[in-house]
């Protein structure tokens, strides 16, 4: 796998980057990812069927019970080189746009700050009724909405469901106005974060896949770096650019 000069051009040059990613991203450090070698089945259920938002009405205890066990796998899993380096571009770039489907809070582990969730995040818990949403990470999951008592679903985006008042919107923006875009580990597959990419290339941004296997983004992209981001990424890092930040 080689960088091109071309895109090594453009990552020296560029001002405003955003980088989408999904599961492969986190997948070095050992997450599963949800399509990869075989979907994902939780107790009979494909993930799309227990991941959906029907399953909340149906089955609310199910769905805790999936998330309670991810949580637990999430809870001695540490960020890999990709998210480190993803994290170091916030100094590199004028404007770095982190917008993510992943719900495991890696990304801010490592670093980086102002992410965008697409999908919300493991470690939240919302009130079905009022919809507050609160963070549990530290403390055991509690049973009841601190503020009206009514109970608690994962504040994460199910199938079928409405992404985060404005998180499309923002990333949207972001997308049409970059100069460079990387999708990272995702399998593209899923709307309306899929067609984030879409809007960044029409706006004219050179577009970089990095992903062991193609994908139906592959084919508008102007480089397919083919390779895990774990490898492929620290590539961009010891490159040694100057920092393209501009200088104040
Ligand atoms: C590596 C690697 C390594 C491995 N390095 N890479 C338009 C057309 C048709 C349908 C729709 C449409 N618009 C919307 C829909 C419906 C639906 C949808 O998109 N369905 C498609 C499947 C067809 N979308 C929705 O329902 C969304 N809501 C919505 O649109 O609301 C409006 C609406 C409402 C009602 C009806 C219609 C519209 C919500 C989507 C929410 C997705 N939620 C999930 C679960 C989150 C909670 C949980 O964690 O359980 O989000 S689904 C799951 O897929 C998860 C992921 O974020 C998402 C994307 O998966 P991702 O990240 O791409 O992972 P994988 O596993 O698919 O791929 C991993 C990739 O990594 C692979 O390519 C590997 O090769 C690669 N890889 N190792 C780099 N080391």
């Amino acid at each position: 796998m080689q960088i091109s000069a071309e895109l090594l051009r453009r990552f020296a040059g560029a001002k405003r980057v955003l980088v989408l990613t999904g599961a492969g991203v986190s997948a070095e450090s050992g997450v599963p990812t949800f399509r990869g070698a075989g979907n994902t089945i939780w107790k009979g259920m494909p993930f799309d069927v227990i991941s959906s938002g029907r399953m909340i009405e149906r089955d609310l205890p199910a769905v805790w019970e999936w998330f309670d066990y991810r949580r637990n796998v999430l809870d001695n899993i540490l960020p890999n080189p990709a998210h480190y380096e993803i994290a170091r571009w916030q100094e590199r770039f004028d404007e770095l746009s982190l917008v993510t489907q992943n719900v495991d809070g890696l990304h801010q582990k490592a670093g980086s700050r102002n992410v965008v969730e697409l999908h919300g995040n493991i470690w939240r818990a919302r009130c079905i009724k009022c919809g507050c949403s609160r963070d549990y990470s530290s403390e055991q999951r509690p049973d009841a909405c601190h503020a009206c008592g009514d109970l608690l679903r994962p504040d994460v985006v199910l199938f079928g469901e409405l992404l985060p008042a404005g998180a499309f919107e923002f990333a949207a923006e972001r997308a049409a106005g970059c100069d460079l875009c990387f999708v990272i580990g995702t399998s593209a597959l899923v709307y309306p974060a899929a067609g984030i990419p879409e809007i960044a290339k029409a706006g004219g941004a050179f577009l970089c896949e990095v992903n062991p296997e193609r994908t139906p983004l592959s084919g508008i992209c102007d480089e397919v770096l083919i390779g895990k981001a774990g490898e492929v990424l620290p590539l961009f890092g010891s490159l040694n650019h100057q920092s393209t930040k501009s200088q104040t």
